[in-house]
């Protein structure tokens, strides 16, 4: 990455800082530890390249140097945050971000996999980890990383995949350039952060779910848990299910996983 430029072509938008790295181990734990030290809120930091970029539950994203974009949000709790609920529209401002990023420059039919994937013709192009840290029982700081598979070489080997992956530029089938693709997700995230306590916010993440009025599964911690059809989102931002006679259900929680079940 040309430091400068990115600099530059991120300087216009409202950030409390920005730190381009070439290499780091994970910018979410690079923003944790600035988050601790007192960073603004909305620090973005990027880089160039993770050597322990991280998933959910322990489990890894991977990335080759330059081929995609990885980069972490560091928010701090504002006077109009809505806490009493649970905290998966975080997930859901990184995911929307992205998807409508790539609708709106690209007219590519991203669609978000509840609760933290982007999807293009069911395949990931995009993950989101989100990690709130606590001092006692106030909430401290919320850490949004956001990866994203851009050039083909960011998609790693099949074998490392639980679930189909591409890259932006596969799908499109031409070349994508990383910075302006960062600064309209970024530009966009800070739109939607605006509205991210209304139901205005549920509204749009909802017009993009992925598999909605589908019957899919669900499962946390590899047993599954339920299966229904996927009716829509929750005013918490959580997935609304039903199958069968049994009313409707709502499940939060980032450690759930969701899959389409093939019912031909
Ligand atoms: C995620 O977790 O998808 C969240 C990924 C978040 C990555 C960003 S990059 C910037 C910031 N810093 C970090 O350290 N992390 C964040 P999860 O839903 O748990 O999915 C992880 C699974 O996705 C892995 O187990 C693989 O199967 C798959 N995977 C790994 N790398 C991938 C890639 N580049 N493209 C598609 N799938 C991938």
């Amino acid at each position: 990455m040309d430091q400068q430029k990115w600099r530059k072509a991120l300087s216009d938008l409202p950030l409390g800082g920005i730190v381009l790295l070439d290499q780091v181990d994970s910018t979410n734990s690079f923003a944790e530890n600035m988050a601790r030290e007192g960073a603004a809120n909305l620090t973005l930091i990027a880089a160039d390249h993770q050597t322990s970029g991280r998933g959910r539950r322990g489990r890894s994203w991977l990335s080759s140097p330059g081929q995609g974009l990885a980069f972490s949000l560091i928010l701090t709790p504002q006077p109009d945050w809505k806490l009493e609920g649970p905290p998966g529209r975080f997930s859901g401002l990184g995911a929307l971000a992205v998807a409508r990023a790539v609708r709106k420059s690209y007219q590519l039919p991203a669609l978000i996999k509840w609760p933290n994937d982007v999807l293009i013709q069911d395949k990931k192009i995009c993950g989101v980890l989100v990690e709130a840290h606590w001092k006692g029982d106030s909430l401290t700081d919320i850490i949004l990383g956001i990866g994203v598979n851009v050039h083909p070489g960011s998609i790693p080997d099949r074998t490392h995949l639980q679930f189909p992956a591409t890259s932006l530029a596969r799908e499109l089938g031409s070349e994508v350039r990383r910075l302006p693709l960062l600064v309209d997700i970024v530009a966009d995230l800070l739109e939607l952060y605006q509205l991210i306590f209304n139901q205005e916010f549920i509204n749009l993440w909802q017009d993009l779910l992925a598999y909605r009025g589908e019957w899919i599964s669900l499962s946390e911690g590899g047993e599954e848990i339920d299966q229904g059809v996927l009716l829509g989102l929750s005013s918490w931002g959580g997935i609304r299910v039903k199958g069968g006679s049994a009313p409707e259900r709502v499940y939060h929680g980032g450690e759930i996983r969701l899959r389409l079940v093939d019912r031909s």
